[in-house]
């Protein structure tokens, strides 16, 4: 049976989000349908919306959703009707990089998450009678109702049942992205000096993660004096303006070099300064949606001599389940209070939302979509 629904369609830059009626296919067999509760916005949702990915529009976007199962098809195993549960990015579950626990690498990400229907092709929604560029990240959340899949919803275990929908949501993309550089994919170790560029959501879950890896010290490097001021109280050590000469100020503190350079910003000139205060051995991860074409320029005899590492990580290599679990656990524990950088909106206000976070008024917007 077919599912009517209410969906933000994004039709590019130059349109707002519009909340209009649509209609959900039935399920395939691995295939849940969630009622939506609530869907944080990411930065990768306004680079597909300004078409900087290769995602179709007009589409319905939203990645980081929340919510109550209705209905499951005959194969799941994933979660149950009345289940609460967090959606993730797809994957394939057969690829060599699936077989070895990487998802967030699998070799079909894109028809699996970002091609607009599901990987064989079959759309999940229709709009005014005709199919409708869905199944983003396998769910396309900023609606009120989602088609998602067994390998990218997980049920929430009942220890969690104090923390709202609401507030989990963000868990599946920005946080785990920015924890697990640190914690899965760098492997931070405890005493070690690290410096995050960048204080967005994905660089203050790194600075938490650190906190939590007891790295020493925690630098956070911004423009934005409000945001530093958030950084320390997350668990930075230091906050140093880039406007004001941070890279001296590293230096200084740090003279033996940093253990780990955390860019969350894709600049290329701020990656390049930020590696060359790398000490041996260092790890410089990057994250930052860089311009296309961009290349980054190392000292190949530095690089090579000190056994340095330029590591690209894509989604903190997150393997699920597992992973969005550990981060609610240091959460209940107190240790991720990535609650402070959430900020709510109804699903009405989904434009005001987004603009709340370009200006940077914002970390992490929230939309609230149904009640849970
Ligand atoms: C993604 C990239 C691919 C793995 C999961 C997270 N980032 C989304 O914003
Ligand atoms: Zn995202």
């Amino acid at each position: 049976m077919t599912t009517k629904a209410k969906a933000a369609i994004c039709r590019g830059h130059d349109h707002p989000f519009t909340i209009e009626p649509v209609e959900l296919a039935d399920l395939a067999p691995d295939e849940l349908l969630v009622r939506v509760i609530a869907c944080g916005i990411c930065h990768t949702d306004l680079a597909v919306r300004d078409a900087q990915l290769p995602v179709p529009l007009p589409a319905v976007l939203g990645h980081e959703g929340a919510g109550i199962v209705e209905a499951v098809g005959g194969e799941v195993t994933a979660a149950k009707p009345g289940d609460r549960v967090v959606m993730s990015f797809n994957s394939c579950g057969h690829c060599p990089n699936c077989a070895d626990d990487a998802p967030t690498y699998c070799y079909n990400f894109f028809p699996e998450n970002w091609s607009g229907t599901r990987a064989d092709g079959t759309p999940t929604m229709h709009h005014e009678g005709a199919p409708l560029a869905a199944n983003y990240f396998g769910q396309s959340s900023f609606a009120t109702y989602a088609i998602t899949h067994q390998r990218n919803t997980f049920a929430l275990p009942a220890r969690f049942d104090g923390i709202a929908l609401d507030m989990i949501a963000p868990i599946g993309c920005g946080l785990m992205t920015g924890a697990g550089a640190v914690l899965n994919a760098m492997k931070v170790r405890a005493g070690l000096p690290i410096a995050v560029y960048g204080t967005g959501t994905v660089g203050m879950a790194a600075i938490m993660a650190a906190r939590i890896a007891k790295a020493n010290p925690i630098i956070a490097v911004d423009v934005n004096d409000d945001r530093l001021g958030l950084a320390l109280e997350l668990g930075a050590t230091h906050a140093f303006n880039a406007k004001a000469d941070a890279n001296a100020k590293i230096k200084e503190l740090v003279p033996q070099g940093l253990g780990y350079v955390f860019d969350t910003t894709g600049i290329n000139s701020v990656i390049e300064q930020a590696w060359d205060l790398l000490a041996p051995k260092g790890i410089c991860g990057i994250v930052g949606a860089s311009a296309p074409g961009d290349k980054l320029t190392f000292d190949e005899g530095v690089f090579m001599g000190g056994g340095r590492t330029v590591m690209g990580i894509l989604g903190g290599n997150s393997n699920g389940a597992p992973f969005l679990l550990e981060l609610l656990d240091h959460h209940l524990a107190g240790d991720f209070p990535f609650d402070r950088l959430i900020g709510h909106f109804d699903f009405a206000q989904i434009n005001e939302a987004i603009e709340a976070s370009e200006v940077g008024k914002v970390v992490k917007p929230v939309l609230r979509i149904s009640a849970e």
